[in-house]
């Protein structure tokens, strides 16, 4: 191929790039990720320093990103707010450059101690200045171009986390630096939500705390549940900054403003290649998304001398990991039938290394969102990893050139698993298979679910041998699982190949345990739509025993605690199956069994807690979740997984997250540990 026309190329790069900038910054409905973006401004910059004849006065390497849109007030920093040298190079090379750096340009060579640094989580968000007068929130701010920014103010006080009064003793000035950015679950949760009522979904955290900062209108940023780090200060008037940056983080912290506690103060290079190493493994376990750390010159006396280059101080860096969102190819559609026989689209993707790792399947979620984004075969798409949430595409990069016609994905007519008819709900937007446990691929999830800990807890039935038992013929139905212990099973179960026999023995022996359960986790291990633990134990607990719960009437199960008209036509439907019945006596004549009572009010002791509902957030001093959990329900009270009107009482440990925040938004008492053992010794 002949090498492309210089002119002609920057000019193409000039359309796409003002194309994309205004789908960002105008629409916030960006089309490529921000590194693909990047990569087309680096690539024009290039361009135009090699050929200076090709620059215009109108070329978006000329533009300060971050202008300021109409409809928000101008405001210029008291003191500019700069930004931070990024450094691309992912490996431990990135951290010694910068540390060689430093030392050179403080002159500290030869054999003098490593420098201490402040190393921190760099968050995925939007920079706001804070800024505190006599201790009250007086303004808040966007970066902007760095020396004016847009006056959000009254957007980030709907921000809970955001203190609009410091506490302890007030400066006459101080501004706090910090980010704007969203949880990973506030965001899943989000989408969960737009996705049910089959509105638009957002692309990522970031792009979606952005949007919600510059919204115009501050009771819609008030529904998006934002959160804030702080990782600087601007302008000071009346306060004793300490003398290195992590004790500001510090007094930041004592006077109520959220700073994360993923930071450590290092010594030189190895130390900072430590940090970086630590928080790449822990990234994904991590509540929000980031896209590096940042080292810091710890010393401020040190930081002032090394000062700045024109707009990046010379004591700060960023250093990356692999980005969270990628661009590649979508080859074909599958289709994947769940448990309950969702089917999902799934994308089958040229891989492609995203968020730490090769991706080459990714969701679609549903069919009404795979066309809301527009995707077909053969597109080039975005794909999204972030964290244990599964792999998604986001959308298709740029509106340009595809076939001209690519018939449209549609849900096949049957499972393509069992060949059974597949039904959408009216009005609903997940297509079912409705083969049931007919339909291997739900068979397969089912008996899953069935072994899980939650639910039947059989040790040694995993994925794998899930797979190898489906794949060889041996399972077909759940209560075949406990005739594996038969002479003639058990010889063919030792005899799969891949099998050892330890761990043979091992399931023996976990499906022998499992025998001895309780009617609740039997109930669940069921996989009844709409029954999760909590709705089994309210069941065991009301019916008692198995035959009252199959011979219920909608409106006996109606009765139930919580049990709504949903929940109580999908258990009906499930026991009118002759063959769920079927299931259900065959595991009891397999030898499962549990104490049954005669339904409610049997002796269950005290019940101090009968009728509450309990939130559980963050790690508790001496009790693990589960124990908490079975403390509450032994005294009568629920466990609730999300904070509402409704809630009784929220028991928050350390690092409690945004339940915590939505505890005090709607004012509902937040008890600890010692405050939860008196509510079960019978206080109030
Ligand atoms: O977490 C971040 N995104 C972050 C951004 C951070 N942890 N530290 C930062 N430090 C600075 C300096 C060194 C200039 C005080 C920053 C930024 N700046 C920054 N973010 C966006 C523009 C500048």
């Amino acid at each position: 191929m002949a090498e492309p026309d210089p002119a002609a190329r920057a000019a193409e790069l000039r359309t796409l790039l003002h194309h994309h900038a205004h789908r960002y910054y105008v629409l916030d409905a960006p089309e490529i990720p921000d590194a693909e973006y990047d990569r087309l401004l680096t690539e024009l910059q290039a361009l135009e320093a090699a050929f200076p004849e090709l620059l215009t006065p109108d070329s978006p390497t000329q533009r300060v990103v971050g202008q300021v849109l109409p409809g928000f007030a101008p405001v210029r920093h008291a003191v500019p707010m700069l930004s931070i040298r990024t450094e691309t190079d992912t490996t431990p090379a990135g951290a010694y450059k910068f540390d060689a750096s430093v030392r050179k340009a403080a002159q500290l060579t030869g054999d003098v101690p490593p420098v201490a640094y402040n190393a921190e989580l760099k968050f995925d968000g939007l920079a706001i200045n804070l800024r505190y007068v006599q201790g009250v929130l007086a303004q808040a701010a966007t970066r902007g171009d760095g020396e004016t920014g847009e006056d959000v103010t009254q957007n980030i006080r709907t921000i809970n986390q955001i203190p609009l009064r410091l506490q302890g003793a007030a400066p006459e000035v101080l501004e706090v630096r910090g980010e704007v950015y969203m949880r990973r679950d506030d965001f899943e949760r989000l989408n969960e939500r737009q996705r049910e009522t089959g509105q638009k979904t957002y692309i990522n955290p970031r792009n979606t705390a952005a949007g919600a900062v510059r919204q115009l209108d501050p009771a819609i940023t008030a529904k998006r549940p934002l959160s804030f780090f702080a990782y600087g200060l601007g302008e000071i008037r009346g306060w004793d900054q300490p003398s290195t940056h992590s004790a500001t983080l510090d007094a930041l912290a004592k006077l109520g403003i959220p700073v994360c506690a993923d930071r450590a103060v290092v010594l030189g290079a190895d130390g900072l290649i430590d940090f970086h190493a630590a928080m790449g493994a822990k990234r994904d376990a991590l509540p929000f998304d980031i896209d590096g750390v940042v080292y810091k010159v710890n010393d401020v006396a040190l930081q002032e001398r090394l000062g700045f280059l024109t707009h990046q101080p010379r004591w700060a860096v960023a250093h990356k990991y692999p980005a969270q969102e990628q661009v590649t190819r979508l080859n074909a559609i599958d289709i994947q039938v769940g448990r309950t026989g969702k089917l999902t689209p799934v994308a089958k993707l040229e891989p492609v290394f995203v968020g730490g790792t090769t991706v080459s399947n990714a969701t679609l979620h549903n069919v009404f969102e795979l066309r809301r984004k527009g995707v077909r075969v053969g597109d080039t798409v975005i794909v999204r990893r972030a964290g244990d949430v599964i792999p998604e595409v986001v959308g298709r990069v740029g509106s340009g050139a595809r076939a001209p016609y690519v018939p449209n994905f549609r849900m096949p007519p049957a499972c393509p698993v069992c060949g059974s008819t597949v039904l959408r709900e009216r009005g609903g937007i997940d297509h079912r298979c409705s083969g049931g446990l007919f339909c291997a691929a739900q068979r397969k999830q089912a008996l899953l679910h069935f072994a899980g800990r939650r639910a039947m807890d059989i040790e040694g039935l995993g994925d794998k041998l899930v797979d190898q038992l489906g794949d060889g013929g041996l399972i077909r139905t759940l209560p075949e699982l406990y005739t594996l212990a038969t002479d003639e099973r058990r010889a063919r179960l030792s005899a799969l190949e891949r099998m050892a026999d330890k761990s043979a023995a091992r399931l023996l022996a976990g499906l022998e345990k499992s025998k001895t359960t309780t009617l609740a986790r039997f109930l669940y291990a069921l996989g009844i739509r709409h029954v999760g633990e909590t709705t089994a134990k309210d069941l065991a607990r009301h019916f008692g025993n198995i035959h009252r719960l199959m011979a219920a009437s909608v409106e006996q199960l109606l009765e139930v605690n919580d049990v709504g008209p949903v929940v109580a036509q999908s258990i009906r439907t499930f026991f009118e199956q002759p063959h769920n019945v079927e299931v259900v006596e065959q595991l009891r004549a397999a030898g499962i069994t549990w104490p049954e009572h005669d339904g409610d009010a049997p002796d269950k002791g005290p019940q101090p807690l009968a009728g509450k509902t309990l939130v559980l957030t963050g790690t508790l001093p001496t009790l693990t979740r589960d124990e908490a959990k079975a403390l509450v329900e032994a005294a009568g009270g629920k466990v609730a997984g999300s904070v509402s009107k409704k809630t009784s009482y929220v028991v928050a440990g350390d690092e409690a997250g945004s339940k915590l925040d939505k505890a005090r938004e709607l004012g509902v008492t937040v008890l600890d540990e010692t405050g939860l053992r008196g509510l079960l010794d019978g206080g109030s």
